[in-house]
């Protein structure tokens, strides 16, 4: 493909049939751009708002032409289409879609930060982009996503679940 950006795409889901639903939404991500790689699910533990289901979380690999607000777009779109109500921050929800990378992008608007500002800290995010992407070199830290997670520090609960079927 002529002109595509490499994104690092963060899938979480904690309401209703998550396994399947990440399946959907990956299936559907497929739609906007090439799936490259997609890493295994993983068990994690809520963050932010503690009262609620663990999360099945994954890290895919996208190729795409679109730039990134027409990512988000779609990404949000998907988001919409499966049934995400936006409540409070952190809420439950049946699927998010976060841009974690677009390129080399290095980004602040109203609707998007790039790199995600949670990449580092986030043991749902680090653990299945280090097994997706362990060269990934975060543009502003400096650090692969392997460094990254060697280096973080009290990461909340993740556990490798299994790997994504029928997407
Ligand atoms: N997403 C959040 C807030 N907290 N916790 C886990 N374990 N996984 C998530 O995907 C997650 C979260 C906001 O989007
Ligand atoms: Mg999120
Ligand atoms: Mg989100």
């Amino acid at each position: 493909m002529p002109d595509t950006v490499s994104v690092l795409v963060g899938l979480g889901a904690n309401v209703g049939w998550p396994v399947e639903q990440l399946a959907r939404a990956v299936r559907e991500l497929g739609a906007v751009g090439e799936v490259r790689a997609v890493s295994s699910i993983y068990r994690t533990e809520p963050v932010g708002y503690a009262d609620q289901p663990d999360f099945y979380n994954l890290v895919c690999e996208l190729r795409t032409e679109l730039s990134a607000e027409a990512l988000l777009d779609a990404a949000q779109g998907i988001e919409r289409e499966m049934g995400r109500v936006r409540t409070f921050r952190n809420a439950p929800r049946p699927i998010d879609i976060d841009l974690l990378a677009y390129g080399d992008a290095v980004a602040e608007t109203p609707r998007l930060v790039l790199p995600h500002p949670g990449i580092a800290s986030r043991g749902f995010v680090l653990h299945p982009l280090a097994e997706v992407a362990p060269e990934w070199r975060h543009p502003v830290l400096g650090r692969t996503a392997r460094e990254l997670l060697s280096a973080a520090e009290h990461l909340e609960r993740a556990e490798r679940w299994g790997p994504l079927l029928g997407g």
